[in-house]
């Protein structure tokens, strides 16, 4: 049941709505179910952000070139007629008719649009500073710190932004917007599970997010992980950050337990349960070291059905995947005992909440 009212959209509309299913793969779908009041906003921040990170990814855009464009994307998201034909990206059509989300992002009520351009001015300029840095610095980011910053530019203020706009139009508990923690960890925990799964690809487009704190504790050079004859270090790598990413499901739960709307509550939940889904999907996998690994089209299908009841069901969800990557869990892991304890909390936290008789 989408609420688009496609009759009364204006053409300008209508071809955003035509970049949002191009580019998204997994937030078009929820995003169209939206509560109608946030549908346009949420839609226009999507390619806002969308827009952003094309840019950021574009390794042929020269450095001195995307700096400047990532920290003054703000301004030109408000400038009419607004294009960019460099780019080489697989979204670059979106940045090639970029006009139309600018006329769009006009139209739209001015707290909502205040609210996507101050995200926009925070994640150019914190894009903008880690790329200057990558290439400074060869070696990419440093301590779990730097990663963790990097997630909070490009996901926790997507959260917050989102939150906000949550707020602001009465869909969610007013006290979420007072708890920019649990906020921070919807965030942390989507950008880190797809910064541990696209491990290969990014390091095939010359980026490595994982902290090196984190991978110099298993191999000497970050090259190592993809040697066919460390397999067993790599994946003990890949372990201590799936162990990372877990620390932050707890708040994942307790967030979404403050939406107040069902649309709401699905747009949130899906991706959170599809991360739960592929951090079982990538622990303890080899093949995430030599391609990008995706969670089956019927996982997906199932999952999103669990996801768009209630709470309830999205915590069966988490504490089924929580019971595979026990599981799966080898004691021989350096982390084993770390693992088997996060899980056990997360899934003692959900008993905590839904007691089961
Ligand atoms: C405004 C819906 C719900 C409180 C484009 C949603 C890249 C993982 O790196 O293409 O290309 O492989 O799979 C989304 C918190 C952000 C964080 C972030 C905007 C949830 C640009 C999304 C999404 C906060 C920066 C997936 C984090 O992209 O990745 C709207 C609450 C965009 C959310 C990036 C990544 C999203 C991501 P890649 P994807
Ligand atoms: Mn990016
Ligand atoms: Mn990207
Ligand atoms: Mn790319
Ligand atoms: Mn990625
Ligand atoms: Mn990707």
């Amino acid at each position: 049941v989408h609420t688009r009212d496609v009759k009364n959209e204006s053409p300008e509309l209508q071809e955003c709505f035509r970049f949002l299913n191009l580019t998204s793969r997994s937030f078009s779908a929820v995003i169209q179910e939206l509560n109608h009041e946030l549908l346009v906003p949420i839609a226009l921040f999507y390619l806002v952000l969308r827009g952003l990170d094309t840019i950021e990814d574009d390794m042929t855009i020269p450095i001195e070139k995307k700096v400047p464009l990532l920290r003054n994307f703000h301004i030109t998201m408000q400038q009419d007629g607004w294009q960019f034909h460099e780019s080489q990206e697989k979204d670059r059509e979106l940045l090639e008719k970029f006009d139309v989300v600018v006329t769009e992002l006009k139209k739209i009520k001015e707290p909502y649009f205040e609210i996507i351009k101050d995200m926009t001015v925070k994640m150019g300029n914190g894009m903008a500073d880690y790329a200057e840095n990558t290439e400074v610095i060869e070696n990419g980011v440093q301590t779990i710190d730097d990663y963790e910053l990097y997630c909070h530019y490009v996901a926790g203020l997507v959260g917050e932004g989102l939150t906000r706009l949550f707020v602001t139009s009465e869909l969610a508990n007013p006290k979420l917007a007072e708890r920019p923690s649990l906020t921070e960890s919807m965030g942390q925990f989507l950008q880190k599970t797809n910064i541990i799964r696209d491990l290969h690809e990014d390091w095939e487009d010359g980026r490595r997010w994982y902290p090196k704190e984190i991978w110099s504790k298993h191999v000497d050079k970050f090259e190592d992980l993809f040697d066919p004859k460390q397999v067993t270090k790599a994946l003990e790598c890949t372990s201590e950050m799936v162990l990372d990413a877990l620390k932050h499901a707890e708040e994942c739960i307790f967030y979404m337990a403050g939406i107040r709307d069902q649309s709401v509550f699905n747009f949130v939940a899906i991706p959170q349960t599809m991360a739960i889904a592929t951090l079982e999907l990538v622990f303890r996998n080899p093949a995430v070291l030599k391609r990008n690994v995706k969670i089956t089209k019927g996982d997906a299908c199932q999952i999103m059905f669990e996801s768009t009841q209630n709470l309830v069901t999205v915590c069966d969800v988490f504490r089924k995947y929580i019971k595979r990557i026990q599981k799966k869990n080898d004691p021989r892991d350096p982390n084993y005992l770390a693992i088997s304890e996060q899980c056990g909390k997360i899934e003692q936290f959900i008993e905590t909440l839904f007691p089961r008789q």
